[in-house]
């Protein structure tokens, strides 16, 4: 039997990786990753398959900061990241990045605005991912904790950002065909189930995509 192709989700510890995982499993009750718990609860790289999904699903803890670790750690995580992408990346027709939308407004601050020297996480994964020519999509997850005018605000603030280091983030709705030159983001609430029928449709129209 040939192998699924493989759908990669990678996002920083707690942004609800495992969360959304189950949300796209047909049966998530057989589904034994756990979520929330202590951060970092995902660290080993393996694939989830369900009989019913066409493809399998590889949940990556991502790049930096991992709470209560070390420094060494993070730097190990990270390596072994980059080392799981270069050999497996063929593997993947789509990629989700999650970002925490509360985590969006410290982060920038902290890497873009404060210290223009340094490269914020989430633009390094973004840009290190789409080398690979793994179709990208952006989840901005966890926007019921945030008000609408808030949500537009945060969104904005990283799009504007985004083109400092030439990543031209497009809203999905906006964005026709899948290119090199956009990658596209969908506002997602996995305890809400926002937009998850959208999320859905994407990845198989992607999974067609590879088929065809
Ligand atoms: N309010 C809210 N909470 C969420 C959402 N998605 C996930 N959570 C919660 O956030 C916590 C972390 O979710 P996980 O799915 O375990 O996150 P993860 O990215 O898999 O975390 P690690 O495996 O530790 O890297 C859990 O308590 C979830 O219930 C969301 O859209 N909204
Ligand atoms: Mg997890």
């Amino acid at each position: 039997m040939n192998k699924k192709p493989s759908l990669l989700i990678i996002g920083n510890s707690n942004v609800g990786k495992s969360s959304i995982t189950r949300l796209l499993m047909p049966n998530p009750r057989k589904f034994k990753g756990k979520t929330g718990k202590t951060p970092g609860s995902t660290l080993l790289i393996k694939s989830v398959s369900q009989e019913n999904l066409a493809y399998e699903i590889v949940d990556l803890p991502g790049f930096g900061y991992i709470l209560h670790s070390s420094r060494r750690r993070s730097e190990h995580i990270k390596k072994q990241i980059v080392i799981h992408i270069e050999k497996h990346h063929k593997d993947y027709f789509c990629g989700l990045v999650i970002i925490n939308v509360l985590r969006i407004e410290d982060e920038l601050e902290k890497y873009f605005f404060q210290n223009k020297k340094t490269i914020p996480l989430s633009f390094e994964l973004l840009s290190f991912l789409r080398e690979f020519n793994i179709p990208l999509l952006i989840v901005i997850n966890k926007i019921d904790k945030i008000s609408n005018m808030d949500k537009v605000k945060i969104i904005n603030l990283f799009v504007e950002s985004a083109k400092q280091y030439r990543l031209n983030v497009v809203h999905l709705d906006k964005h026709e065909l899948y290119n090199d030159e956009e990658i596209p983001y969908l506002d997602f609430s996995a305890l809400k189930k926002t937009n998850l029928e959208k999320l859905k449709k994407i990845i198989q129209q992607l999974l067609n995509q590879i088929r065809s």
